[in-house]
């Protein structure tokens, strides 16, 4: 999976939350997704049991070859059974700790694994109602109209080294990013974007490759309808 995550465009991530899903469904639901336009699995949830993450994961792995992507609420869902790990800092927010508290506490632990470790900016914007991000978090998103605050704290993710930019909504978001601020984040970053939260629809996920996002998570409409696998097919 080496960097592919970087280089390609219109990606498209399903996004597994070990809390909410059922390791005896992972063959059928997998099975799903390979036969989907998905090119990555995501596996993360703001709460999630220890060891749960692992265990879905080894399962995962059983039945695919797409690479699977950490996206870790905690360093307690660190696993060496995935491909890699976005190493997110929430830079919308100003709690240390997970600017780079968590990070410096995950380290002992990715020094025993080969995952590849990709820097990330994760930036939540506000979207209708309070996120799990938030409230686990304890930090406040950005307006959606503060685009120019959006747009400098991507920039300045990129100044910082870092490989990616997640704009993140919030799973189950009521409003997803506004296309706007894809649009306005997408023109002055020279790292890949990716967007996430309330996507639900073709439609939805189009319009957001359009405005210039270079992959998209999908979670919710997933878990709520499998047959939405279906109606993402290409034409
Ligand atoms: C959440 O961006 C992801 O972290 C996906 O959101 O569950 O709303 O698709 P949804």
């Amino acid at each position: 999976m080496k960097a592919s995550i970087l280089k390609e465009e219109k990606l498209l991530a399903v996004l597994i939350d070990p809390d909410k899903f059922l390791v005896e469904n992972t063959a059928s639901f997998i099975a799903k997704v390979n036969a989907s336009i998905a090119t990555h699995i995501f596996v993360g949830g703001s709460t999630v049991e220890v060891d749960a993450t692992e265990t879905l994961v080894t399962e995962i792995k059983k039945y695919t070859t797409l690479p699977v992507i950490l996206f870790p609420g905690d360093v307690t869902q660190i696993t060496n059974a995935a491909d890699a790990i976005l190493f997110l800092s929430l830079i919308s927010g100003r709690n240390p700790d997970y600017l780079i508290g968590k990070h410096v506490e995950a380290v002992s632990k990715l020094k025993s694994t080969n995952l590849e470790v990709i820097p990330t900016g994760y930036i939540l914007v506000e979207s209708g109602k309070e996120t799990a991000v938030q409230r686990v978090t304890n930090t406040q998103p950005i307006s959606q109209n503060e685009v120019d605050k959006i747009v400098d704290t991507a920039k300045a993710a990129e100044f910082l080294g870092m490989q990616l930019v997640y704009l993140e909504a919030g799973s189950g978001a009521v409003n997803a990013v506004d296309l706007n601020i894809i649009k306005q984040v997408k023109a002055i970053l020279n790292i890949p974007l990716i967007v996430g939260g309330g996507i639900r629809s073709k439609t939805a996920l189009q319009s957001a490759y359009q405005a210039g996002a270079d992959l998209v998570v999908i979670g919710t409409a997933f878990e709520q309808d499998e047959a939405f696998f279906e109606a993402l097919k290409t034409d």
